[in-house]
């Protein structure tokens, strides 16, 4: 791209921005500031204005019609306070004063998920062959109408409910347009994952991968088995050296935890479905899966016998469920068979992913079964795991799907793969339908900027690194495009203790998913993406959704290994660039990399030579950051004077740290 176009992306960005907070409303196709970017849009002149007396007509039969009418209605009701008359009509026209949403004469090309939309100044239509479509017309209509649309409350500064006449077709590039949720290593309500629900809907994604369990925490009601949740879904403390604080999922006991009994998930899958979400379930097995072994210990692998003169045998690792005992797969497949009629998902995803072979190599019941079974080693146990339990989901009329490892000895002959370490070329070059989720672009449990972030698990994919996912693999041969389903981004929620964190990791990035999953590739363009941005997070801050803001605060500077001792010594950096007024600063010293941690003993600010504030406690920061953020008041803003930064630091046991600092 070059950089004139650039400009003026960011300019037209600018000027709609300028107009929107004016309240005055852009006539130009770029005013069409929606995500993920429709496909085609063409811009009239004039505006649509909503009112009291607007009414939405849906068509007459129509199934789920008067939910897509209502869904439309509610979300007016709460922001602006209308109540819009839902009715049913036979009508195929545009009728003057009303929104009609209606599947005669759609495109049947448009396909499920597709619709028209048309806004005139008299009235809007929108046409879809398909329910599903009916829906994404209105989410569009929603985001033409201003962002205060999605409040949540009555919104008091916008007055006019008008929306640009356009004409729009559009469809989405792809079927899986998804969001993983792990709701096992932190628990999150019924009511947040209904309101996550919520918003996924709002960016046209249709795919909630609900990842229930996991070694931490059992967190479905089995009525055959009440041990999983009465002792799976507890634990003494918050886990992976998080602030205890950060959660407030403790039951009166004070143990950590939850679950969701039948009922919760009933509700949860029919909030979803009236949104036109699947839920698709995901039952780790067979690692991942401590948390039903410690309520079931027979689950686990058998110790080998004792060894010759011993008494006792030598306990070994229990990573996984035993492969050997036949009662394991009894017992997985009636927690299965009640699991799966709360989800009518005709997907039932079983996890296989990083299963330790360790307890299988010492069990004597998995030796065995590989023995009986005439398999060569313990990658092909995993195999015969997969398979046995595909065709179990397969006789309920349900398919597999899993991780990448379940390629490991050769993949079950039906399983859709869920590419996250690789093998989508793969599996989809044999017959195989794919997932592309990668740790590369769709781990939003990844950093997604360098410097002062809250602690995540690792890893790097900012926002344009998602935008830039492409789901096709290279190499992929046109006659198994088909078999690439489509995208999704993952929230694995060690370092998520709280709803809130779970949306400052979802979005913007999820806004970047959504955009790669609907969005023709060759529309896709990042500048453009940015300037629809600044309006879409307009609404999401009206929808109350904490996401994480663009951006990020200048970094001053940093230090390397040849600067270290370890004793302490001062460093300095000018930071005459970034004072520029009385007022108090936040140093923040974030450990990039090196074997050695960084000790703070005081920051101090000094204007022309002079000290003139410092905060003189100990920090650290390293694999743990404790109290690595620097408060330096400046009472009087000097112009002209020079300010520099001092510290006294040191690295603890050798001088193998890289760091950054950031000023806010
Ligand atoms: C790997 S992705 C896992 C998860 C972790 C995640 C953290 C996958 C199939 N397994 O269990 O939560 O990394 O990023």
């Amino acid at each position: 791209m070059t950089q004139l176009y650039q400009l003026v992306v960011l300019a037209v960005g600018g000027l709609i921005l300028a107009q929107v907070a004016a309240g005055q409303p852009a006539e130009t196709t770029a005013s069409v500031n929606v995500i993920p970017r429709p496909v085609k849009v063409e811009a009239d002149s004039g505006r649509f204005s909503l009112a009291p007396a607007t009414t939405i007509l849906v068509e007459k039969g129509l199934a789920r019609g008067p939910k897509i009418g209502g869904y439309f209605a509610d979300v007016l009701a709460k922001s602006a306070g209308f109540a819009l008359k839902v009715a049913e009509t036979d009508k195929a026209e545009p009728v003057s004063g009303a929104i009609l949403l209606t599947t005669q004469r759609a495109k049947p090309a448009l396909g499920d998920e597709g619709y028209t939309l048309t806004i005139s100044s008299d009235s809007v239509i929108v046409r879809a062959p398909q329910e599903p479509g009916l829906f994404y017309g209105v989410q569009t209509l929603l985001q033409l109408l201003p962002p205060d649309v999605f409040r949540q409350s009555p919104a008091t500064t916008t007055q006019a409910w008008t929306m640009p006449c356009v004409q729009i077709e559009d469809q989405p590039r792809f079927a899986w347009r998804g969001l993983l949720v792990d709701t096992s290593r932190h628990f999150f309500t019924k009511q947040e994952l209904c309101d996550f629900i919520d918003v996924m809907a709002l960016h046209k994604l249709n795919t909630l991968h609900w990842h229930i369990n996991d070694d931490v925490g059992w967190r479905l009601e089995i009525k055959k088995y009440p041990k999983l949740v009465e002792i799976g879904a507890w634990r003494d403390g918050i886990e992976f050296g998080l602030d205890p604080q950060s959660s407030t999922a403790y039951d009166a006991k004070g143990r950590y935890g939850g679950f969701y009994t039948q009922a919760d998930v009933k509700e949860i899958v029919a909030y979803a479905a009236e949104r036109f979400i699947t839920i698709v379930p995901e039952f780790e097995m067979p690692a991942h899966s401590e948390a039903s072994r410690r309520a079931y210990p027979e689950l686990s692998c058998d110790d080998p016998p004792p060894a010759a003169g011993q008494t006792t045998a030598k306990p070994t690792p229990k990573v996984a469920y035993c492969a050997g005992k036949n009662s394991t797969f009894a017992m997985l497949e009636d927690i299965l068979s009640e699991a799966m009629l709360l989800f009518p998902s005709p997907i039932v995803h079983i996890g296989g992913d990083e299963c330790e072979k360790v307890s299988w190599k010492a069990c004597p019941k998995c030796q065995a079964r590989i023995k009986a079974e005439g398999l060569k080693n313990e990658e092909e146990l995993q195999s015969y795991f997969i398979r046995r339990m595909e065709k179990f989901i397969n006789s309920k009329g349900k398919r597999l799907m899993g991780w990448s490892e379940i390629q490991q000895g050769g993949i079950a002959p039906n399983a859709m793969l869920m590419d996250w370490i690789g093998g989508g070329l793969q599996a989809a070059q044999s017959g195989h339908d794919v997932v592309m989720s990668p740790t590369t672009h769709c781990y939003l449990d990844y950093y997604q900027a360098r410097g002062p972030e809250p602690k995540a698990i690792g890893g790097f994919v900012p926002l344009e690194t998602v935008y830039a996912f492409e789901p096709v693999p290279k190499g992929l041969a046109p006659e198994f495009l088909k078999h690439i389903l489509g995208v999704q981004g993952n929230l694995w929620t060690e370092f998520i203790p709280n709803y809130k964190h779970l949306q400052y990791m979802a979005y913007p990035r999820g806004c970047a998913i959504a955009e790669v999953g609907w969005t023709p590739a060759a529309s896709k363009n990042w500048a453009d993406f940015t300037a629809r941005l600044q309006v879409h997070l307009q609404r999401l801050t009206a929808r109350g959704v904490s996401y994480r803001a663009l951006g990020q605060p200048p970094q001053v500077g940093g230090w390397t290994p040849a600067q270290m001792s370890e004793q302490y010594k001062t460093l300095e950096w000018d930071v005459t660039q970034f004072v520029k007024q009385a007022k108090t600063y936040t140093l923040l010293f974030i450990y990039e990399k090196g074997a050695h941690r960084l000790d703070v003993e005081w920051v101090a600010l000094l204007e022309n030579g002079q000290e003139v504030s410092r905060d003189a406690h100990a920090g650290i920061t390293g694999a743990e950051n404790r109290n690595n953020e620097y408060k330096l008041e400046l009472k009087k803003y000097g112009a002209e004077a020079k300010y520099v930064l001092r510290a006294s630091v040191r690295s603890d046991g050798g001088t193998d740290s890289t760091g950054g600092i950031w000023i806010k």
